[in-house]
């Protein structure tokens, strides 16, 4: 008599939950990812014209558009707003594939484990990129790096994932385009009340979001900006401050000798007293801060042309501008040629007619059309001709 073998029990499967309901099916990923798809296809190009008016090739720097004067306040705020409503894209477009995280068996050949790999890679970076945007027009960073940097280049990875994805998904977008695309055997095609609602809903969503956040740019909606961080009409003289002369280490005594200094072939020195007696330009320019606020306001001060024409600067000149402040990333900013020779280009000294509050940059600030409010310097001391 031989002992009976020992049966070999297998392990219990795990069962993975089963979803069968029409909004986690392809149609409605994708009537979901086209939106997304077009949120962060505007984030990527506004994004990018930011990137490069703020970091211009050397061959571009002389000749970036100044017109229309609120290129910038449109492009930083369509950059934000569909930014903002991406989040909420993202996270529905999320909650529609995610039973996809328990098909079985998880990875089925090295074909199939690289697509769930780029998926994770575009999951990542489309978080990474919504959340990251919205810490920093909330101004905190809970985060090791510096964010700008971090935020372009992560960019690129979720704009080559998502290219990658839709590459990889074409059939099935180009099947579930349309309300009357073929469906499957199990769920026919057409749109029921549930996907219709779920739509709805999101739109509703992104159309909340919308409405009381753009009025921090869109200033004829400002009385609905309930949520943005920033509201047009707050701050000394109507307009909201990003770095206050305290934070920038901008103080009274450091202001009590001010003189504007202009280098170049005829250099020379003004006190505010002087640079008020010059001819004086008044324009209405908008600030357009990247973190997706701004405000129109009128300026008055002298143009910079001028000052650098004084300087015997050659008509072709770009100019490199000093501030006060004494540590920080926007002391040193330089301006090419169409935006110094920019008729409302201005070395401004008011503001509404006042002359400009300590946290406007007095005794002197630059403003110019169609530029990002990073470069629009504040406390400026020296103009140099390059
Ligand atoms: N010297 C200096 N200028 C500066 C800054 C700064 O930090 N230092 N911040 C810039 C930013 S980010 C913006 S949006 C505008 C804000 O201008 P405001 O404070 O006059 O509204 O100033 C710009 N000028
Ligand atoms: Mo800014």
């Amino acid at each position: 008599m031989t002992a009976p073998t020992p049966r070999r029990v297998s392990p219990p499967r795990p069962r993975p939950p089963s979803f069968s309901g029409r909004l986690h099916d392809a149609r409605t990923a994708t009537a979901v990812g086209r939106w997304l798809g077009a949120a962060f296809a505007v984030c990527f190009v506004t994004g990018l014209i930011s990137h490069y008016l703020q970091h211009p090739p050397s061959w571009a720097a002389d000749s970036l558009p100044s017109r229309p004067v609120w290129g910038y306040a449109l492009t930083q705020g369509l950059h934000v707003g569909t930014g903002l409503a991406a989040i909420v894209l993202l996270l529905v477009k999320l909650w529609t594939v995610y039973p996809r995280l328990f098909v079985w068996p998880p990875l089925r050949s090295v074909r199939h484990a690289l697509e769930r790999l780029s998926v994770a890679l575009l999951v990542a970076s489309a978080v990474f990129e919504v959340f990251s945007g919205l810490l920093n027009i909330a101004e905190w960073y809970p985060w090791p790096f510096s964010f700008v940097p971090v935020h372009f280049a992560v960019a690129w990875v979720a704009a080559g994932s998502i290219l990658l994805h839709i590459a990889v998904k074409a059939p099935e977008i180009r099947a579930h385009w349309s309300r009357r695309s073929a469906g499957t055997l199990e769920l026919p095609a057409q749109d029921g009340p549930d996907r219709r609602s779920l739509m709805l809903g999101l739109g509703a969503a992104v159309g909340a979001v919308t409405l009381t956040t753009v009025g921090q740019s869109f200033t004829p909606l400002a009385g609905l900006d309930l949520l943005a961080p920033r509201h047009p009409g707050y701050g000394p003289q109507s307009l909201p401050v990003n770095r206050t002369a305290a934070a920038a280490g901008v103080s009274p005594r450091m202001l009590r000798d001010w003189r504007l200094e202009v280098r170049g072939p005829l250099p020379y020195s003004l006190t505010h007293a002087q640079l008020l007696a010059l001819p004086q330009t008044v324009a209405e320019l908008p600030i357009a801060c990247v973190e997706g606020w701004s405000v129109d306001a009128v300026w008055g001060g002298v143009r910079v042309r001028d000052l650098l024409d004084r300087a015997g600067a050659p008509p072709g000149a770009a100019v490199r501008v000093t501030s006060l402040e004494v540590g920080g990333a926007y002391r040193v900013m330089e301006m090419g040629r169409d935006y110094a020779r920019d008729p409302l280009t201005l070395l401004a000294l008011t503001l509404h007619g006042q002359p400009l509050s300590p946290d406007h940059g007095f005794p002197a600030r630059i403003i110019a059309p169609n530029r990002p409010g990073v470069l629009q310097t504040k406390w400026v001391t020296l103009l140099e001709v390059l």
